[in-house]
């Protein structure tokens, strides 16, 4: 999959234009512009390791193989066609992979629409030994100094078959955009943004994890005190201080403090600290709906005039927590000055 010969620099899907090629990232919104529950499509991230893909329609197919009984080959109205859900999910950016502690905090939560990755396996049939799926996008290219042929990730089987995930075809009624993913792209709810996986037309079942640049070397890390290396899956809790905005200069000393709160569990609590962690009391959480972002509110009164650092913790039903320093999912802190 990745390697420097030139045999292996072709692309395995040629009629793929790359416009522009090389990494794109956009971040339109700042935390304080994500007040909705559901972000506005010109709100959300973009990022594509390989650059934007635009996908030639013409000879487009999605295959489904591997193991599986029957192999597929649908075309773009078949896969139109099938029974089409709704999910509301958070899609958040693991950020760079060569720096696996460092947060972005690239978010946002939107309605997705598509067929579920179940419906394609079962109309397949598994066959004994599927363990993962995956997922290959049509773009190719060179990313961290290797070339990459096809962009594939991989989830488990039991999690691929879960009904709510997705090959979608649209965000909030909208039909996807090129750099979104155009003409369909997997939702993974409750994962890591890097498994969504964009421009999607292969799904191969499989006994095992396959091997490449952001499956096997990116993307797979040591989870801390332990040896073992994992995949960026699962999303840990995390949350985002959306008002009041960072720097923000506030009048008085009482104000709410609000934002979301995600993870691949629900958030079961959510704590604001206003003296650097040495205290925290609890924010108010909304229940989650779907896989969306949930809302959490403080009522919050300043100890007097001057300089304060706010910062949000959130918890999931599991009872883990955002750690306070070193991992991408840290503590969100903001600042604010108040005066009376
Ligand atoms: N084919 C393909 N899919 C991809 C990527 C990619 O580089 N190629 N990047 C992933 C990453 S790291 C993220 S965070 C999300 C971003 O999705 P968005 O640009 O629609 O917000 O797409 C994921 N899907
Ligand atoms: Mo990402």
């Amino acid at each position: 999959m990745t390697g420097a010969g030139s045999k292996e620099r072709a692309a395995r899907y040629p009629s793929c234009v790359m416009r522009p090629a090389g990494q794109v990232v956009k971040m339109p919104a700042r935390a304080m512009d994500l007040c909705e529950f559901v972000t506005p499509a010109s709100d959300l991230f973009v990022v594509a390791h390989l650059g934007t893909a635009h996908v030639a329609l013409a000879d487009w197919t999605l295959a489904v193989e591997g193991l599986v009984e029957t192999p597929l080959r649908l075309a773009r109205e078949e896969v139109l066609a099938m029974p089409a859900t709704e999910v509301t999910a958070v899609i958040e950016c693991a950020g760079n992979p060569f720096r696996p502690t460092h947060p972005v905090r690239r978010a946002g939560n939107v309605v997705w629409r598509g067929v579920p990755i179940r419906s394609l396996l079962d109309r397949a049939g598994m066959r004994a030994g599927a363990r993962y799926v995956w997922f290959e996008g049509q773009d190719s290219g060179t990313y961290g100094g290797a070339f990459t042929a096809a962009y594939v990730k991989d989830i488990p089987l039991d999690k691929a078959m879960a009904g709510d995930v997705l090959l979608a075809w649209a965000i909030n009624g909208e039909p996807l955009t090129a750099e979104h993913g155009f003409p369909f792209r997997v939702i993974v709810p409750g994962y890591y943004g890097t498994n969504s996986v964009k421009w999607v037309s292969r799904i191969t079942v499989s006994d095992r994890r396959p091997e490449g640049l952001f499956t096997t070397q990116l993307y797979y890390e040591q989870a801390a005190g332990c040896s073992e290396h994992r995949p960026v899956w699962e999303l840990p809790p995390t949350s985002l201080i959306v008002s009041p905005a960072d720097g923000a200069r506030l009048s008085g000393l009482r104000h709410r403090v609000a934002g979301w709160a995600w993870g691949g569990t629900e958030i079961a609590g959510l704590e604001i600290s206003d003296d650097g962690g040495r205290s925290w009391r609890a924010a108010t959480v909304a229940p989650r709906k779907q896989w969306a972002w949930q809302r959490f509110v403080f009522e919050w009164k300043a100890a007097g005039p001057g300089v304060h650092t706010l910062t949000s913790r959130a918890a999931d039903a599991k009872g883990e927590t955002q750690p306070l320093d070193g991992a991408r999912n840290r503590v969100h802190s903001i600042g604010v000055t108040v005066a009376v």
